[in-house]
């Protein structure tokens, strides 16, 4: 954390929104008015399911990145014939159990082999496992969009050597749009996004000691439409000091600090991206405007 605060422009990393109350918070995001991807993704695989289970086809092994209570998951484990295994990645041991517990009621015949890992992290997958035709990665969310480009295609392609040959990929994307739409998302007017971000600072006070007057700071979120991403910052109101640990920061009026990109891509470009990963483009499913894409790649190896 004291790390990113000392580079320039200073920078704080998006993973740490996530203790208890970030996931909190970031629950109220997906149901919030103006944050349309939630509510898009989950619209498209409601629509599309049964066509996507036909695409990926049967007896598959479906490996889940980050998916949380597994709302999304279960739409697409509904349709899917005869799956030969689930394998659940969550950094959250609680959301695992908890999902897994549930997983088993609604389906007592899958196999299900939760990991306990963060996927930014090399991991293995549990060995011995049912016999499957394939692995297919489901990473939803739009996750990948906190990748920078050339990270982006450094991290599919891991997912490409973890899904083998025959192996594929779906893959939740939000789309680049009117920078309008996006800026509100980011921006909403019951100040929830600005309650995640100010997280940041509030978790370092409770787990670190540190002393920051979250009064003193403020929300933003711009769309820098050159890099096509969303930059969320915190920015200081007035010229101030805060100690973290041993160390002492001093931020002027209007100083920022970096907290998150989050990139919306065209569907051309994010093909590209994953063609350079070692990906296939097979398929794209979309809404009707067009804001938010599920791919579908193969994994060429
Ligand atoms: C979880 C990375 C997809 O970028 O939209 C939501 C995180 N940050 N509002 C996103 C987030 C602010 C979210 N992702």
């Amino acid at each position: 954390m004291t790390a990113g605060l000392s580079k320039s422009p200073r920078t704080l990393p998006c993973k740490f929104f996530y203790d208890e109350r970030g996931a909190r918070l970031f629950q109220k995001i997906c149901q919030l008015p103006e944050y349309y991807i939630t509510r898009t993704e989950l619209q498209i695989l409601r629509l599309r399911s049964a066509e996507i289970a036909a695409t990926l086809g049967s007896s598959i092994e479906l490996i889940g990145l980050g998916t949380g209570a597994g709302t999304k998951t279960r739409i697409l484990l509904e349709e899917l014939n005869k799956p030969a295994a689930y394998l659940p990645i969550d950094i959250s041991k609680e959301q695992l159990e908890n999902s897994t517990a549930r997983f088993r009621e609604r389906f007592p015949e899958l196999a299900i082999l939760p990991i306990c890992a963060d996927y930014l992290e090399p991991f293995e997958l549990p060995l011995p496992r049912p016999p499957s035709a394939r692995s297919i990665i489901y990473f939803p969310g739009s996750t990948i969009g906190n990748f920078e480009p050339a990270a982006a295609t450094g991290f599919l392609r891991r997912l490409a050597e973890l899904a083998g040959d025959d192996g594929g990929l779906v893959i939740g994307v939000d789309l680049r749009k009117d920078p309008k739409i996006i800026e509100r998302a980011y921006n909403d007017s019951a100040g929830v996004t600005a309650q995640f971000n100010l997280n940041l600072l509030a978790r370092a006070n409770r787990e670190l000691g540190a002393d920051f007057t979250l009064k003193n700071w403020r929300h933003d979120a711009v769309y820098n439409a050159n890099e096509g991403r969303i930059e969320m910052y915190l920015i200081s109101l007035v010229q101030q000091f805060a100690q973290i640990r041993e160390r002492a920061f001093s931020f002027s009026r209007g100083e920022k600090i970096l907290t998150e990109y989050s990139y919306k891509h065209t569907p051309e470009g994010f093909t590209r991206l994953a063609h350079d990963a070692g990906f296939v483009f097979e398929k794209l499913w979309t809404d009707d405007a067009r804001l938010f894409g599920v791919f579908y790649f193969s994994a060429a190896n």
